[in-house]
């Protein structure tokens, strides 16, 4: 093991199949002195080996996912600061962790912040769109992202691989009476099809559909079940978008058995059982996982007034490992007063 890196300069490949350890004796309080039958020797830490041993698969150590529906109580607000302190940093990562979004208010309504926002969190992923995204009503749009039309819940660029992972929106000026954003917890919603509608959430989770986009100079594909699970069973992401969803040819009971289980699942995620809608208005900031949770908008009239947000997308890690970086300062802080 490299003390520095703590990476392994050996490949455990390399190693004797049949090597054992042949015995273990403490060699000092909290030590370990483990001899294997190859006659190499090493010291363990007992508490490092206990904690390595214990921790689960995944994300053992970020704030627990808190699934939440329509009756959500208290929005993950916060005042937005270009230099928030290193506590108020910690509170926005948790909350954006443990609800999948949060909303930041008071962030300057000047073109490109957006991409200053992101830059708090991780890294900006830049993508066919740009770097940067405006989202208002054009002619001959690209997508219908930047029309006024009402936008059904779904995830973004599905027919990307990887997929973004995290999507923010600045508004940087609202006139309109509509154009109210939306979004869906699809965690919540695909857990209580588990519960509620078994065979509809099976078929949802082993089924792949095809996700397409295409302009000029841009033509993407990818494939994925709408919900995605890892091989312990668990919500690993939501593919959903009812715009761009193309169904394989599959035997009719099979296909008709699918286009139940999507209706059953789209119902829901529009439904009032899980929906929240909220008015983001001039300075207001939405950030949310692209994975986890699926956002749209109520249509607009263009007529009434300006609507014009900016986005841009950062990697799915960016506030993980930022929570774990300001946790192992916490640690270390504490280490040093003796706790
Ligand atoms: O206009 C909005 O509020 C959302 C637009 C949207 O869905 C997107 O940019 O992906």
């Amino acid at each position: 093991m490299d003390r520095i890196t703590q990476q392994r300069l050996g490949d455990p490949s390399d190693l004797d199949p049949g090597l054992t350890v042949t015995s273990v004796a403490a060699s000092s309080p909290g030590s370990l002195r483990v001899v294997f039958s190859d006659g190499h020797e090493s010291e363990f830490e007992e508490s490092e080996l206990l904690r390595e041993a214990a921790l689960p698969p995944g994300d053992h150590d970020a704030p627990s996912l808190q699934l939440w529906d329509a009756r959500l109580a208290r929005f993950p607000k916060f005042r937005w600061s270009a230099a928030p302190s290193e506590g108020e940093l910690a509170g926005w990562v948790e909350d954006f962790l443990r609800f999948g979004f949060i909303i930041l208010q008071g962030v300057p309504s000047e073109p490109g912040q957006v991409l200053k926002v992101g830059a708090q969190f991780g890294f900006v992923r830049e993508t066919n769109f740009g770097a940067l995204f405006d989202v208002r009503s054009t002619p001959q749009a690209s997508d219908l992202a930047y029309t006024s039309v009402h936008l059904d819940p779904h995830t973004d660029n599905p027919y990307r691989t990887p997929v973004p992972g995290i999507q923010l929106l600045h508004c940087l000026i609202n006139e309109t009476t509509g154009g109210l954003s939306t979004l869906v917890d699809g965690f919540a919603v695909a857990e209580g099809l588990r519960r509620e509608e078994p065979a509809a959430f099976k078929i949802l989770s082993e089924t792949s559909v095809r996700f397409r986009y295409q302009d000029p100079t841009t033509e993407l594909t990818a494939s994925a079940t709408p919900i995605e699970l890892d091989a312990t069973g668990a919500l690993r992401c939501i593919h959903f978008s009812p715009r761009l969803d193309f169904v394989p040819l599959l035997p009719f009971e099979r296909l008709s058995a699918y286009y139940a289980a999507r209706r059953c699942f789209d119902q829901r995620l529009r439904g009032d059982r899980y929906l929240i809608e909220f008015l983001l208005s001039t300075g207001d900031l939405v950030m949310f996982d692209n994975c986890r949770l699926l956002h749209g908008r109520t249509g607009f009239n263009p007529a009434e007034g300006l609507r014009h947000l900016q986005g841009c997308y950062i990697d799915i890690d960016g506030p993980r490992s930022l929570h774990r970086v300001m946790r192992r300062s916490t640690n270390g802080a504490s280490a040093q007063r003796g706790q």
